[in-house]
């Protein structure tokens, strides 16, 4: 199929003022009625045909201006030539069949456990009705719901009731995407809520029958969600109603529908019992992210899909700044470079590699990237941190008033920036238009008589259609420390416009030590030769709580690197000082626990690949393995301790502070283990009283190859319940030794209870094995097969989840000839896979290059 182009944008030729639905809902054969309200659009005079998308609907009957027309639908739409149609205003009414009930990829109108409900972004309401299914056509919904089930509920405000049907009103213009309905048999979990406006809102959150319990959680989130958006932006909420609904069957997380948010029901339902401290921060963030985006994607949206991040990366960035103002800004900060790095970083580095703003596609679904959204952060991020809060507060009030309801674009987003500051962003915007990750080189200067130069090179990597790039603005956030630990330059945010750069600091007593990107002022791979020792000293001494995090990770890398090439010894160094840091109580525990978390085998990979090296993941397993052992052996006369300082008594709560402690408790406990053959963690099992715990303590006896009777019992208490048995299937993944990851996955697929259609399933299993490096690249390309064979039995069901579990195979040319080989060939019989979707095709084709 033809890419769709940015450069081809064009307005729609008609406006729409009203749409009206009609919802008979019944699972084999659903009738949607909608009467659309059209006048021309001025933005495009001039005679113009009518173009509705429209896919897999059943046209049962079509009229224009009351008129009914004889006209044939194509496979992705209808035209109503313009020569028919009226000038002026005039009325479009349609109506169709469809089988809600078949509906297996989970977009449009879609069934789970006997609920309907819809996923429309980015392109799923022409599947429910014909539609200028594009986020610029902007229009009001009222919508009639009828179905023998107690709960109706689509976006905006309930208009009235009774027996089998229900009818909704929006009164805020939104495109078709942010459409919602759900029906079905649920109960609500509610609370009232009064903005800083006085309106007084009905919130709700809506479950299956018996999952009331576990809602309390998200409800306090979303609570404060809404106040902290009060607060921080000055935006409030705009209906009666905001109804949340949880949804076991959903592709992605969370979906941002006016008034009528759609979750995954994995980031609503959480209790002690079921949820981890992780689950509840990312309940937490989701709440909020899909709530922010009410103001910051739904009031003002994107002009074309393009622009996706214009909602998304600013979403994001807001909800990255409300998780820091609700738990730890430091331990959010290293969190959230940790996974852009995983994430992020690994795509731009390899064959699916797009700018923050692409200029074409051929299925949007297959852009809603690390790229879009956490660079798109990232992006934001720097423009703040190079404008100042008064610049930014500007900025985004400015952006509010002047775009609210507007489909906007980067270039408006811009503007705004440029307006309130009066700063000139034309090389800024490169950040939105090339891909790839900078590189900073640093070179320093001492004269020996007080001053110190820093000079910095920046190279842009080429990425796919993007050979040469410009130099970019990079917002080098510095420090400079005195030989004693003194801080002698708090931190200064350096300006890099040029591609090679010197930066000079007078008056200084003696020769500095430097932090460099400090909070990582910028998503750019920093690129310094410190030496072990003044690693070691910034560990011990950063005043900038991330680069002292920082300076430990690079050591540890470095120390990892080295065992892996040439077979050396854990450094002492780097093991006395995570040793101090670890120990160091007036240090946040869970800051602590970062701090003990070893590189992940993929990340190594990624910087042996980028050293030159050809990474072995086998080796690179063991070599990890020895790491955590001598670092085992190193604190062990400390864990004792430690883990008592740890131990949580009061009652569970899923605040930061008990979440912190029970983050390094548990850090403690996998050490442990190494140690005493897994009798800690047996007990610690035993005696968990809630799942974080208890899965770390099942997390250390797997690593050791034990756990079998833990597993049984986990699953003899847990097998009714679907998104704690996901863990139960992940885990036996992930913890896998290399050589039985494929057996495992292949005893695990062959059980009654993987569904592999449930999206959430499939991931646990699928995805899990992909994230098990060492497994999932397992020289025979046993792990490659496996995937590529769920790929393709997934695909006709679920093309967009197919597609997204596909990237696993996005880094292969960092490994040998032979396993680049393997994964060639799997990703070309995925390409040659007859009747393949545009989705998992674009993917296979773009990584194959
Ligand atoms: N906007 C949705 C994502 C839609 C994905 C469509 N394939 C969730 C979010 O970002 O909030
Ligand atoms: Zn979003």
């Amino acid at each position: 199929p033809a890419p769709v182009l940015l450069s081809d944008y064009q307005p729609y030729p008609f406006l729409i003022e009203q749409v009206s639905l009609r919802f008979a809902l019944l699972p084999q054969a659903t009738r949607v009625s909608a009467r659309l309200d059209l006048t021309p659009n001025p933005a495009r005079p001039g005679q113009h045909d009518l173009r509705l998308d429209g896919e897999g609907l059943r046209l049962l009957s079509l009229r224009l201006g009351g008129t009914p027309l004889e006209c044939q639908p194509d496979a992705t739409g209808l035209t109503i030539p313009a020569a028919l149609i009226p000038a002026g205003a005039f009325t479009l009414e349609t109506e169709v069949e469809i089988a809600p009930e078949g509906n297996t990829a989970l977009e449009g109108l879609y069934m789970s456990n006997g609920m309907y409900c819809t996923q429309c972004e980015a392109e799923g309401f022409r599947k429910i009705t014909f539609y200028p299914d594009r986020p610029d056509v902007m229009a009001r919904f009222r919508v009639r719901i009828e179905a023998d089930l107690p709960v109706l509920l689509s976006n905006g405000n309930p208009v009235d009731s009774g027996a089998g049907w229900a009818e909704w009103d929006d009164p805020w213009p939104k495109p078709a995407y942010l459409f919602a309905l759900v029906a079905g048999d649920l109960v609500a979990h509610s609370a009232p809520f009064t903005t800083a406006e006085g309106r007084k809102v009905a919130l709700n959150i809506w479950v299956r029958p018996g999952d009331q319990d576990r809602c309390a959680y998200a409800m306090d989130a979303l609570i404060r969600s809404m106040q902290w958006d009060e607060t921080a932006y000055g935006r409030a909420y705009d209906l009666d109603v905001f109804n949340i609904v949880a949804v076991d069957d959903f592709n992605m997380g969370a979906m941002e529908n006016k008034g009528l948010n759609i979750f995954n029901s994995k980031f609503v339902l959480a209790s002690p019992e079921t949820a981890t401290d992780d689950d509840f921060a990312r309940i937490e963030a989701i709440i909020a992210h899909e709530y922010f985006h009410n103001w910051t994607g739904n009031r003002i949206t994107c002009r074309d899909w393009f622009q996706l991040c214009l909602k998304e990366g600013l979403t994001v960035f807001r909800d990255q700044q409300f998780s820091g103002d609700m738990r730890s800004h430091a331990v959010k900060r290293i969190e959230d470079v940790l996974m852009l790095r995983a994430r992020q970083f690994r795509e731009d580095q390899g064959p699916l590699a797009h700018p923050v703003r692409p200029d074409s596609y051929v299925e949007i679904n297959n852009f809603y990237t690390a790229t879009i959204y956490e660079k798109g952060a990232e992006v934001i991020g720097m423009l703040k941190r190079l404008v100042g809060e008064d610049g930014y507060k500007a900025a985004l009030d400015l952006y509010f008033t002047r775009h609210d309801g507007d489909a906007a674009t980067i270039e408006d987003w811009l503007k705004v920036f440029e307006d309130a500051t009066g700063r000139d962003l034309t090389q800024f915007k490169r950040w939105y238009t090339e891909a790839g990750t900078p590189r900073l080189g640093v070179h320093e200067a001492w004269d020996g008589a007080g001053t110190y130069t820093l000079t910095f090179t920046q190279t842009n990597p080429p990425t796919p259609g993007q050979p040469d790039k410009g130099a970019k603005v990079i917002p080098i956030a510095v420090g400079l420390l005195n030989p004693n630990g003194d801080e002698v330059l708090p931190t200064t945010v350096l300006e890099m416009t040029q591609a090679v750069q010197s930066f000079r600091f007078d008056g200084l007593a003696a020769r500095p030590v430097p932090s460099i990107l400090r909070g990582f002022s910028a998503p750019v791979v920093l690129e310094r030769d410190a030496d072990a020792a003044e690693r070691a000293f910034l560990l011990a001494h950063d005043t900038d709580p991330f680069n002292r995090w920082e300076a430990g990770r690079s050591l540890a890398k470095d120390v990892l690197a080295r065992m892996v090439t040439q077979g050396a010894a854990p450094a002492r160094g780097w093991l006395d000082g995570l040793a101090a840091l670890v120990c160091d109580d007036s240090l946040d525990p869970a800051y602590r626990a970062l701090a003990l978390r070893l590189p992940s085998e993929d990340d190594m990979a990624a910087t042996l690949a980028a050293a030159g090296h050809v990474p072995d993941p086998d080796r690179l397993h063991a070599e990890r393995r020895r790491m955590a052992l001598a670092l085992a052996e190193r604190l062990a006369p400390h864990l004792p301790g430690l883990m008592e300082a740890m131990r949580v008594t009061a009652p569970f709560a899923p605040d930061a502070t008990q979440a912190g402690q029970r983050a390094l408790f548990n850090a403690c406990l996998q050490l442990a283990s190494r140690l005493d053959g897994g009798a800690q963690a047996r007990d610690a099992y035993a005696r968990a009283s809630n799942m974080t715990d208890g899965l770390a303590a099942l997390v250390a006896l797997l690593d050791l190859g034990q756990g079998q009777a833990q597993l049984d019992a986990f699953e003899t208490r847990w097998r009714h319940d679907r998104l704690v048995m996901d863990k139960w299937f992940m885990l036996q993944i992930l913890h896998a030794a290399p050589d039985q990851t494929a057996a495992t996955v292949a005893r695990l697929t062959a059980r009654t209870d993987f569904d592999w259609q449930n999206p959430n399933r499939f991931r646990a299993v699928i995805g899990a094995l992909s994230a098990n490096h060492a497994g999932f690249h397992q020289a025979d390309g046993s792990g490659y097969r496996l995937l590529a064979d769920w790929l393709i039995r997934l695909d006709p069901k679920n093309p967009q989840t197919a597609a997204r579990m596909s990237t696993a195979f996005e880094t292969w040319r960092r490994y040998d000839a032979g396993r680049q080989q393997l994964i060639r060939a799997e990703l070309s019989r995925i390409a040659a896979t007859q009747g393949l979707s545009r989705d998992l095709g674009e993917m296979a084709g773009r990584m194959l290059g």
